[in-house]
């Protein structure tokens, strides 16, 4: 089996409404991801992870999408698009495609459609269900909060939504709506984008016979028991033989259940399905049965490192990774794994990035990581935009019983919109995103954490991010390697080996605030530095520094 070209990539994700904003109205667009792109080829990424750009009422912020043909007038034309494709694979950039089929938005014209009447020929792109004992069809509730299903007056029964009740679920088991996706995939394709991120591909399926399940503290069952995922395999090898297979894209999917053993399938090196899966084991460490993800708890370093370890082995040879620590769902990674603080924030950024990337598989860096740009100060909820955010609040402080404060410290902690501040172009007014009013604040630390300040310094975040991609380009030990973890039960270092045919690499990362002894193993007396890796001046005997990062490259003599 030959290299596939996205296993030697690094792909960068942009959320459009936080990028950069080129016309004042305080909202990212398309020409202002076109103006920074000369940045992305600077750091050196090879493909765009693009937050969806759709037509779409944004009560998900374009994850609910009413015309999948359509760029949504706030981020710009169809034309900017094709400016931006262009302009993008000029420099050697592609572009990726963010896929939300799961769900429609409920503006869509095929649930405009569906809605109007049980008759019509579009009532079955959706799931609808009479009411039961004139209740819910079943107690399930959504990721989002409250019942998953909407009742629908016109038409008298109810439809399923697994996420916001402007988000009604697809029914993949009609061939119609295969059609249909599968058409308009093929559609984009043609244009010329390279790729699609798949958002919630494994919960296409559904047990159509809805069940009901032991409800929660919230009163209502979790979401698990619907979700059919042996089910997609089908529906993904169909995918693959009617589109994918007439371009060379790279394809990934967000499978937040799965397994090392289903992502073998999902993400199998012979090509019959998808690229890699994005999966979500290492980003759910944490959390509560009462409060869902909503608590302040730190993932321990043990868990971490058991995780990923199990999945580089797993899929070795067999399937491939993908390696994230965050993305526009998750908590700023500096400030969820390591330590934003004035006085460990940069040397803890770099280490995360050496952590990752030198690990098989392909890294995601989430816009603004590669500045290690922090949690953002949340005090109140009206600075909080997100709809999930809002449940989450409701939730914590009715159902839970947490006051005001214990709820904010867990939206500090966790909440999405961390992720989502406008990305920190320089110490300006309004960090360089917009000239307008932001659609969310600016993190008042922009001052100290821009792009400005670190794209010409070689000791900046920003500039090991960069070694760090460029490293990976030419290096096939780090491409291909396989994966080693050792010392698994330290609870401060994170130390890997990467072994291709006679060479070796040693990686070492410090998740402490104080030095540790620490003597590499025999075999590496004497290696060589990797400079990229390494985020202090040197490598110390003896000794592991205060979040320190090292690599030690062993060849045969
Ligand atoms: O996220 C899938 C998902 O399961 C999320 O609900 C995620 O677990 C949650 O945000 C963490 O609390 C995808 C998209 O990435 C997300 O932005 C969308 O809101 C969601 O699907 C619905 O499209």
């Amino acid at each position: 089996m030959g290299e596939h070209w996205w296993q030697r990539a690094v792909v960068y994700q942009i959320y459009p409404k936080s990028f950069q904003d080129s016309t004042g109205n305080g909202m990212g667009d398309i020409p202002g991801i076109t103006s920074r792109l000369p940045y992305l080829a600077t750091l050196g990424i090879d493909v765009i992870w693009l937050s969806p750009v759709y037509e779409s009422p944004m009560d998900d912020n374009g994850y609910d999408i009413s015309d999948y043909r359509a760029i949504w007038p706030g981020f710009g034309t169809m034309a900017d698009f094709d400016e931006m494709l262009a302009r993008a694979h000029d420099l050697g950039i592609r572009i990726v495609m963010d896929l939300v089929v799961n769900h429609s938005s409920d503006e869509h014209e095929w649930f405009k459609q569906a809605r109007s009447s049980r008759e019509n020929p579009y009532r079955d792109f959706y799931h609808w269900r009479d009411p039961v004992d004139g209740h819910e069809p079943s107690n399930m509730g959504g990721v989002f909060g409250g019942s998953i299903w909407e009742w629908d007056e016109g038409t008298q029964q109810y439809y399923l939504h697994c996420f916001s009740r402007k988000q009604p679920d697809l029914n993949w088991e009609n061939p119609r709506v295969r059609d249909e996706v599968f058409d308009m995939m093929d559609w984009w394709l043609a244009k010329g984008v390279d790729g699609f991120r798949m958002d919630v591909i494994g919960m296409i399926a559904k047990d159509t016979t809805f069940p009901s399940g032991e409800p929660g503290p919230t009163g209502y069952a979790p979401l698990h028991a619907l979700i059919q995922d042996e089910r997609v395999h089908p529906w993904l090898r169909e995918m693959r033989r009617r589109v994918l297979s007439k371009y060379d894209t790279m394809t990934v999917g967000e499978v937040g259940g799965a397994t090392v053993e289903t992502a073998k399938r999902y993400a199998n090196l012979d090509g019959s399905e998808l690229s890699m899966v994005f999966q979500f084991e290492h980003v759910g460490l944490t959390g509560s049965p009462e409060r869902g993800k909503w608590t302040t708890d730190k993932p321990r370093l043990v868990d971490l490192k058991r995780v990923f370890d199990r999945w580089e082995r797993g899929l070795e040879g067999v399937a491939w990774n993908s390696l994230y620590w965050d993305n526009h769902d998750q908590p700023r990674a500096v400030s969820r794994w390591a330590n934003d603080s004035d006085e460990w924030r940069e040397t803890s950024a770099k280490m995360l990035a050496t952590c990752l990337h030198l690990m098989k598989g392909t890294p995601y860096v989430y816009q603004g990581e590669e500045l290690g740009m922090t949690n953002f100060p949340f005090a109140r909820m009206d600075q909080i935009n997100d709809l999930e955010a809002h449940d989450a609040y409701r939730m914590l402080t009715q159902d839970c019983g947490c006051s005001h404060d214990e709820a904010m410290a867990a939206m500090r902690e966790i909440c999405r919109d961390n992720a989502r501040t406008p990305m920190q172009w320089d110490d300006g007014d309004q960090a360089g995103f917009t000239t307008g009013a932001p659609w969310l604040e600016v993190n008042p630390n922009h001052v100290t954490i821009n792009a400005k300040a670190q794209v010409g310094d070689p000791s900046s975040v920003f500039s090991h991010y960069r070694g760090l991609i460029a490293l990976r380009k030419e290096s096939d030990l780090v491409v291909h390697g396989t994966f080693r973890l050792l010392e698994p039960e330290s609870e401060e270092l994170f130390v890997y080996e990467r072994v291709l045919s006679d060479e070796r690499m040693l990686v070492v990362c410090s998740f402490c605030d104080h030095e540790l002894p620490y003597r590499v193993p025999a075999g590496y007396a004497g290696a060589e530095p990797v400079r990229a890796a390494c985020n202090y001046t040197d490598v110390a005997d003896g000794i592991v520094r205060p979040y320190e990062a090292f690599a030690l490259l062993a060849r045969p003599t």
